[in-house]
């Protein structure tokens, strides 16, 4: 982009003065740059900050993150590497460090068209001056060449010139912020969410230590991570996490690398019938996988059956292993680095790099066919497994046929406690799948009977991590969500035949309310993935808090909310905590969190599935039905808008 084009000169009474409004894009269209202005977006900024460090330490610079959550939800971030550059930066005038913060860098990671964005290897400060457009103050801090320096700026504007503050020992960088309430629907961060991505972004990045405090409560809390085994260790905490046994004792961890293309592979089966496939580009996520995936699953489906018929694991009878087959209880993790990173499709959640997919299958296809020569009884082992899927598929097979010749008969008869709903166009309807009967009875009695079915789950939850498809047909507890929404699962899932195009998951606010939703979601994510993929799932949020002064009744569905409302309801204001959906009566939960006008839901994304059991804040989705408030305040557009 032309340099100039940023600065538009003012006349001030003969004066010219130059001002930098390259950042007004940003605060006109914050979504453009950061995905959204809720808790998602909010929480982009700290990402896009660490990036640069993260950036540092790869160019070999920096082996230290600190990002710490300040009392009033202020964020800071300081590395030790060389700190940016403080010198004046020849095609702007003005010190580098400054250009970083004020200079709109080329293609918002969710912008328009050509937004191919660029990650390790040479754009620096991406995402910097976005972070410093929607904070209502930012703080830069450098450490360099014995000084430190500083400068401060207001909503994307300096306040002043960069400043030599004093002496410094150590070299690097700080930055300091405060997300700009104007901009930010939400300001309060969660602390699980960081700690997740950022355990992610130092699994991805072996032996970056990064740390992170919240000293918003009493006492600072603090976690530290640094991993050795990079992305095998990944590999291994996530089957630790999900309490798997493991068919193998070592992660297989294989790496290649092709002109200044990295690709790291690492995997391991455990006895589950879980396939998970995690993949990443620069660091950067591709929930929807893309040319790394494509290349590791093409040659790892090719090792199976070569080596298969070469060891005679496969006799010249039996069929091919299918790709499904071979991925039956496989964790992987995969992570690529290169260059010139494209990502696709609508929300960039996948690489198109073709020179990916070869160098990847190549990489896979021949070290893990060494891999498997050179230990014979891991080979063995995995064999085994893949061989009982396909035995399983065909069995799977066998239920689907006679589950399909049972219901041509049965007419596709409902579930006895599904309570309908009065509208058959699917597109107008919705279905809230309960946990327990006494909620699912204030549900039925609460509810907008036309538009909204209600299906209460009973009975012992299927081990949704663990059962194969042809145990699903069986199962009395899933069955009946099966039916319900009509649609089918497996290979058979066909979404046009979808019941209901919302379908919502409503459990109680607490531990066991976050399992269910966990497990629902696990079960959607194997089973019935282009439901999820479709956008019509959603998690309601029953309030957490009831606030109540006089005949004034208010529903908060957070701590922070909760106190701000208290403070805003003055003296005498009684709040009372819901324990759980059954200690409202039918008007309450209708009014709270089932009227489409006024309650809050969430709607899941593939990603948030594929996690959901990383964190217990799976509802960290967008929200996305405004609350009764601000249809409130916005009610003469509202209505304009119908
Ligand atoms: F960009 C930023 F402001 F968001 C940010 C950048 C925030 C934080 C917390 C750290 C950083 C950052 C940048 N850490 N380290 C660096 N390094 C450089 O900018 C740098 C230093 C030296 C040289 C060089 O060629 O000498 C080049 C670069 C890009």
């Amino acid at each position: 982009m032309a340099e100039n084009e940023n600065r538009i000169e003012h006349e001030y009474g003969g004066s010219q003065i130059e001002v930098l409004e390259g950042l007004e894009p940003v605060r006109k269209r914050p979504g453009m740059y950061i995905g959204s202005t809720g808790p998602k977006g909010l929480h982009h900024l700290v990402y896009e900050i660490v990036d640069n460090s993260i950036d540092e330490a790869l160019a070999g610079y920096c082996n230290h993150i600190e990002v710490t959550i300040k009392k009033g939800d202020i964020i800071e971030v300081t590395d030790n590497g060389r700190g940016i550059p403080v010198g004046i930066q020849p095609k702007m005038g003005i010190p580098a460090v400054t250009v970083v913060f004020t200079v709109l860098h080329a293609g918002g990671k969710f912008g328009g068209e050509n937004s191919g964005y660029k990650v390790s290897g040479g754009l620096h400060g991406v995402g910097a001056s976005v972070v410093n457009a929607l904070s209502e103050w930012l703080t830069v801090r450098v450490r360099t060449d014995g000084s430190e320096y500083e400068q401060t700026f207001h909503r994307g504007k300096e306040d002043g010139p960069l400043k030599k503050i004093g002496p410094a020992q150590t070299t690097g960088t700080t930055v300091t912020f405060k997300p700009d309430p104007e901009m930010f629907e939400e300001l309060v961060f969660n602390y699980d969410t960081l700690l997740v991505r950022l355990r992610e972004e130092a699994f991805l990045n072996a032996g970056v230590r990064i740390t992170l405090t919240d000293e918003r409560g009493e006492e600072p809390v603090v976690q530290s991570m640094c991993y050795e085994g990079g992305i095998r260790s990944f590999v291994d905490h996530i089957h630790r996490r999900r309490q798997l046994e493991v068919l193998h004792p070592e992660v297989i961890y294989i790496k290649g690398q092709q002109g200044d293309m990295v690709a790291e592979v690492a995997l391991q089966y455990n006895n589950s019938y879980n396939e998970l496939i995690l993949s990443f580009a620069n660091n950067v996520n591709t929930p929807d996988g893309g040319t790394h995936e494509e290349g590791f699953k093409t040659a790892l489906t090719r090792v199976f059956n070569d080596f298969g018929r070469e060891k005679g694991y496969l006799k010249d009878k039996d069929e091919n292993l299918s790709g499904s087959d071979v991925r039956e209880g496989l964790t992987a993790v995969i992570s690529v680095k290169l260059t010139e990173a494209q990502f696709e499709g609508q929300t960039k959640a996948k690489l198109g790099n073709t020179e990916v997919r070869s160098l990847v299958s190549s990489i896979v296809y021949e070290k893990l066919k060494e891999y498997f020569e050179e230990n014979p009884g891991v080979a063995k082992a995995v064999f085994e497994k893949a061989t009982q899927a396909a035995r399983a598929r065909e069995a799977a097979k066998k239920a689907r046929e006679l589950v399909r010749r049972k219901s041509a008969l049965e007419t596709s008869r409902m579930p006895g406690k599904l309570a309908d709903c009065r509208e058959k166009d699917p597109s107008k309807t919705e279905i809230y799948i309960v946990e327990g009967d006494s909620a699912g009875g204030s549900a039925k009695m609460g509810r907008d009977s036309n538009i909204q079915a209600i299906l209460p789950l009973w009975g012992k939850m299927l081990n949704v991590e663990k059962a194969r498809l042809d145990k699903v047909y069986g199962n009395e507890k899933m069955m009946p969500v099966v039916t319900a929404l009509g649609c089918g699962i497996g290979e058979d899932f066909d979404l046009s035949k979808l019941r209901y195009h919302k379908v919502f998951i409503m459990a109680d606010a607490d531990v066991d309310g976050s399992h269910i939703c966990t497990l629902m979601l696990t079960f959607f994510f194997r089973f019935m993935r282009p439901l999820i993929e479709g956008g019509h799932v959603y998690i309601a949020q029953p309030p957490l808090f009831k606030l109540a002064k006089g005949q004034q009744v208010k529903y908060a569905y957070n701590e922070a909310e909760m106190s701000k409302m208290s403070a805003e309801m003055g003296q005498g204001v009684k709040v009372s905590r819901y324990k759980g959906l059954g200690e409202m009566n039918p008007e309450q939960l209708w009014e709270t969190t089932m009227n489409p006008e006024n309650r809050v839901i969430v709607q899941i994304s593939i990603e948030d599935a594929e996690r959901a059991d990383e964190t217990f804040t799976i509802l960290m989705g967008d929200k996305v039905e405004p609350r009764r408030e601000f249809i409130e305040q916005n009610a003469k557009y509202a209505n304009l808008d119908i």
